[in-house]
């Protein structure tokens, strides 16, 4: 059993009350400026800091280590070195910007042999269990059989009933710790043509779902997450948002496509795509990152933010169709980090989803239908960026102090030094 202590918790949310009070001229600045210009667009800039206070989000377990490329990782002083460790970097993050009180696991790697502790833990540190993820794509410790050419899907029954026991086994563990949701991405596909039969390893991915469904707690959703590369580089069997919906479509209405917006070729529409799996009721949630080329761990908004904002847009303009007053989605972050400070990075990314959500809050709705229906782009794309480009960080910083977190959290955790203080204690305990 973890030895579960509790103090630095509570110093570190001491330490942000005395700073809120000192939140200064600059922010008060800062804040009637983005009021004034909610109210410049003619909204109530209450109703924006409500819905905004609604808007949540979930934290990979998988991102407080260091991640790295197949070539190489760096392993950094204070890193954590196990799930609860993790879930206490998780409360900093959730801490500061009031916004991330969940943590999505991943099965193995964050199996503890007392899950009702780990849970205890994370409560007490203001902390639940988002959606929970399956690692089919590689080989565990003392396992009978190899994932090497598959594993739901695989050419052998006997590893596919392998695989479909490895996620029923994820979601028991998953409702110990409290989740309601399992994610299954797998890695399955080839990398030469000829080695894997398309049709056939489609036709074993669905059979092996459909077992998987079968016994999907009561109250639960699979998420189906696509990606069209890698670890496989010549085909994979769940390769884009087309093969996802046929897939939970087949299943019923529990199963959801996932969208990581790093799971996508060069160029290709992502809000478009959003859009499309929201009409057909078959969007279950988001494993937000950035991508330049064909990878998917950069920091949310860290390369397009316009396209982040595009696809908060999207989900907006579905939660006013359905009248919603906040998302109805799973919006959860996938990135991992090879040179950032995880905590760091997962600071900047909350920060970046909030803006995105918040400008697509803004957009005028009247205004744009109207252009649409009038055949006027010019004032279509205006009223767009007339909310992609309004100040609004005053308005964030008001939203987190009003949960007791940091005006600036990335400007605070420096300050505190959080990393440097957990370093010590970590080697000490170690
Ligand atoms: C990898 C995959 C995928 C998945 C994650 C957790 O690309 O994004 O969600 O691992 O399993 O990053
Ligand atoms: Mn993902
Ligand atoms: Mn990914």
């Amino acid at each position: 059993m973890q030895v579960m202590r509790v103090d630095w918790y509570l110093e570190l949310k001491g330490a942000l009350e005395k700073e809120a009070v000192r939140s200064g001229a600059e922010f008060i600045r800062q804040y009637k400026l983005a009021r004034g210009h909610i109210k410049s667009l003619g909204m109530s800039a209450d109703e924006i800091e409500k819905q905004l206070a609604s808007l949540k989000l979930a934290l990979p377990s998988w991102a407080f280590g260091a991640g790295g490329t197949r070539f190489f990782r760096f392993p950094f002083p204070g890193e954590p070195s196990d799930i609860f460790e993790k879930i206490q970097d998780a409360s900093v993050v959730n801490l500061l910007t009031g916004m991330a009180p969940r943590v999505a696991l991943h099965y193995p790697w964050d199996l503890t042999s007392d899950p009702a502790s780990l849970r205890k833990y994370a409560g007490k540190l203001g902390l639940g269990f988002d959606a929970i993820n399956v690692n089919t794509f590689q080989d565990h410790p003392e396992q009978e059989l190899s994932y090497k050419f598959g594993s739901l899907c695989s050419s052998d029954p006997l590893v596919r009933k392998h695989a479909v026991e490895l996620v029923l086994e994820t979601m028991d563990y998953g409702k110990k710790t409290g989740s309601k949701d399992v994610i299954v991405w797998l890695g399955d596909g080839s990398n030469y043509p000829g080695q894997m039969h398309f049709r056939k390893s489609f036709d074993h991915y669905l059979e092996s779902l459909h077992k998987i469904y079968k016994h999907l707690p009561s109250g639960w959703t699979l998420f189906l997450e696509y990606k069209p590369f890698e670890p496989s580089f010549y085909y994979t069997v769940n390769f884009d948002w087309g093969c996802a919906y046929a897939a939970a479509c087949s299943l019923g209405k529990k199963a959801m496509v996932l969208v990581d917006l790093g799971h996508h070729l060069p160029g290709a529409n992502v809000e478009a795509i959003v859009a499309r799996l929201l009409q057909l009721d078959k969007l279950g949630g988001f494993h937000f990152n950035d991508s330049k080329y064909g990878d998917d761990d950069l920091t949310a908004g860290s390369i397009s933010p316009y396209r982040l904002f595009l696809i908060m847009n999207e989900i907006v303009d579905a939660q006013i169709e359905r009248k919603a007053n906040k998302p109805f989605l799973s919006l959860m972050i996938d990135q991992s980090h090879n040179i950032k400070d995880p905590i760091e990075d997962l600071l900047q990314t909350c920060e970046e989803l909030a803006a995105a959500y918040c400008k697509a809050l803004l957009v005028d709705r009247e205004a744009l239908c109207k252009a649409q229906k009038h055949g006027d782009p010019v004032a279509a794309e205006r009223v767009l960026k007339a909310a992609f480009y309004a100040p609004v960080s005053g308005l964030l910083s008001k939203v987190r102090l009003d949960k007791g977190g940091a005006r600036d959290p990335v400007g605070f955790y420096r300050k505190i030094k959080y990393r440097e203080k957990l370093t010590d204690r970590r080697k000490k305990e170690g």
